[in-house]
């Protein structure tokens, strides 16, 4: 087990992006996650596996070491409490922003506010930055829907092109954080299987500075 890596990645569009920097460190996995069931894939490299789960739950599996390293957003990362893990590397991949959003017209100068979010340790702490009392609803999804049916004022969530909120006839009103996603690495991994852990990283920061050359 000593050299054997697991590296733990999210269906959709993580997966999608982190394909070639995988195989930029010659890492090709065997199945297709959208067309197969299984949960580990073996891969090109025996001593590699890639274990698909649900994007909020990768940096758990790499803090209590079920996986050694892991891809996830940085949304993700700010949000979760646990200390066992470094992050080391950003990928540039699955890149989006982190915002207020709301009805048009709307602004969030008359507090208290009602905030439906998935992401409520971000809202809270960037509304306690600035002195504004906010009410925090926890969703797990659909967060567009609050303000249309009163659940909420705002909402904050991740932005892309800004076609979800149009649809919805609402409008991005603050940018809280630029977002992308981000290699993290389990502490005690680290330490006991260095030279893999570190050859993997330093592959693919190759494959991302090439991928990025104006950043
Ligand atoms: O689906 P699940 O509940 O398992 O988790 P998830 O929805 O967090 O996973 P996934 O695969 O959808 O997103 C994984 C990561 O991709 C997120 O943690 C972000 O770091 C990143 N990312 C990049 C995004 C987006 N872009 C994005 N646009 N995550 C979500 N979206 C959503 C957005 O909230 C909106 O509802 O996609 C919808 C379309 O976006 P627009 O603005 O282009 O319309
Ligand atoms: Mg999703």
């Amino acid at each position: 087990m000593r050299n054997t890596l697991t590296i733990a990645v999210s269906k959709g569009r993580i997966f999608k992006d982190a394909l070639p920097l995988l195989a930029g460190a010659g890492i090709v996995p065997k199945d297709d996650p959208e067309s197969s069931r299984k949960l580990i894939l073996d891969t090109s490299r025996d001593d590699v596996k890639l274990v698909l789960i649900r994007a909020s739950d990768v940096p758990t599996y790499v803090d209590y070491g079920a996986a050694d390293i892991g891809i996830a957003g940085k949304d993700v990362l700010m949000e979760y409490e646990g200390d066992g893990l470094y992050e080391l590397l950003d990928l540039k991949i699955a890149r989006c922003k982190l915002m207020v959003a709301g009805p048009e017209g709307s602004n969030t100068d008359s507090t208290p506010l009602r905030i439906a979010t998935k992401y409520v340790n971000s809202a809270k702490r960037y509304f306690a930055d600035q002195g504004k009392q906010a009410e925090l609803i926890k969703l797990y999804g659909s967060m567009e829907l609050a303000p249309l049916v009163g659940l909420s004022d705002h909402i904050v969530d991740v932005v892309d092109t800004g076609n979800t909120l149009r649809a919805n006839g609402l409008v991005p009103l603050e940018h809280i954080a630029d977002i992308s996603s981000r290699l993290i690495v389990n502490k005690a991994s680290m330490k006991m299987k260095h030279a893999a852990v570190k050859l993997f990283i330093d592959n693919v920061a190759k494959t991302v500075a090439q991928n990025n050359p104006d950043n």
